[in-house]
């Protein structure tokens, strides 16, 4: 594995010894359930062949030593002995140090580490390579010392550093997905009672992601005020959650709501039950099920929640036609530019491309990338 040799070897050089071990953690894409998460509803997301790697070995002391390869190898050093503050510059040091704190503050039998770190997950693209990043630490971290920490545990942790020591409130999907992913599975995820559910991903199906490489920008501030609308909408029905709030009432209260605050809704309890109804569809292997949930879906992203941009919407349609009835595409993460997931059969792979074409860069001005992944394994030793 490419990137396992490039942490090694970066790790001996800058150490002067060999690591004991190496571990990963992938990225992920959601196959359908956004924004539903942090509202203790369903997601379906599968891991990706795409990941952050760590090659580390335990030491004698309480010093954490970390390199970034891919930050031009700058450097961290702290003690996990002292309190544990943020970098003032180093925002990828956060990460490691948020893990570590969070780590400590629920168990702290272990002490310091030497890690070299490198990945390939596409930085801000809305793939999670934040999530891989906290849940490789994590799992290093756990495997290393051996601790008794469950994978849905490191991914708890992992969400509280970035939640209290980053900044970022994200929801529980995407460290859950990168911690406890199955190849060729997808997990539908109750964000509830993290209780999961392995859906086999049909033998001959594609998983396309398509990056707009339209740059996220609204993503933090949007984020937290969707996160405030689903709450209000939840207080409005005296419910500590919308996960808690059925079809029915709303249709029956829509009319008292604020009009904003009842597309978010609409968008969070339609979106719950496409996710259990492509669950469904996905076993059974259903691709043109599968397509209809997914544009539905979509649709609702864009009108309802409103976290779409017109370039997105674009690459969507465009898939769409090339797809036709048997699969779907969809935009596929916290929204405001980033991916789309298409799903098809895998070998119209070379043929959707050729669909493509230049169409997208043509009406955007934007060159798309395409990633071919693979539902893959979650966090491990490698
Ligand atoms: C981001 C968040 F990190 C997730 O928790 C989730 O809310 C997602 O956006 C939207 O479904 O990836």
């Amino acid at each position: 594995m490419e990137l396992k040799q490039r942490c090694n070897t970066h790790f001996t050089q800058h150490f002067g010894y060999a690591p004991t071990d190496t571990f990963q953690a992938p990225g992920r894409v959601n196959l359908i359930g956004e924004h539903t998460d942090y509202n203790q509803g369903f997601v379906l997301p599968c891991a990706i062949n795409y990941q952050t790697v760590i090659s580390c070995a335990k030491r004698e002391d309480a010093i954490i030593r970390v390199v970034a390869v891919d930050y031009e190898e700058q450097t961290d050093e702290f003690s996990c002995l002292e309190p544990i503050v943020a970098h003032p510059s180093m925002m990828w040091a956060n990460y490691v140090r948020g893990v570590v704190k969070h780590l400590r503050q629920h168990n702290d039998q272990f002490g310091g580490m030497d890690m070299v770190i490198s990945g390939n997950v596409p930085q801000g693209a809305g793939l999670s390579s934040s999530a891989s990043l906290e849940v490789a630490i994590g799992t290093a971290i756990q495997q290393l010392w051996k601790l008794a920490l469950t994978p849905a545990e490191i991914a708890l942790m992992g969400q509280a550093a970035e939640n209290h020591f980053v900044g970022c409130n994200c929801g529980i999907m995407d460290q859950m997905i990168s911690a406890l992913g199955q190849n060729d599975h997808a997990l539908l995820l109750d964000c509830r009672t993290l209780e999961t559910q392995s859906v086999a991903m049909p033998k001959d199906m594609a998983v396309l992601i398509v990056n707009s490489n339209f740059r996220r920008t609204l993503v933090g501030s949007e984020y937290n005020t969707r996160r405030e609308q689903c709450q209000q909408g939840a207080a409005f029905f005296g419910k500590t959650a919308l996960r808690d709030v059925s079809l029915q009432e709303f249709s029956a209260r829509q009319n008292e709501m604020d009009p904003i605050v009842a597309k978010r809704v609409r968008h969070i309890l339609t979106e719950n039950q496409r996710t259990l109804d492509a669950t469904q569809a996905l076993a059974m292997g259903d691709l043109q099920r599968m397509g209809e949930l997914m544009a539905e879906s979509h649709r609702s992203m864009r009108d309802d929640f409103e976290i779409t941009v017109p370039q997105v919407d674009q690459l969507v349609e465009l898939l769409q036609q090339a797809i036709g009835q048997h699969g779907g595409a969809r935009m596929t993460g916290g929204g405001f530019g980033g991916c789309v997931v298409a799903l098809f059969a895998a070998e119209r792979v070379s043929q959707i491309k050729a669909a493509m074409a230049n169409s997208y860069h043509a009406i955007t001005g934007i060159q798309e990338t395409y990633y071919l992944c693979r539902a893959s394994q979650g966090a491990s030793q490698c």
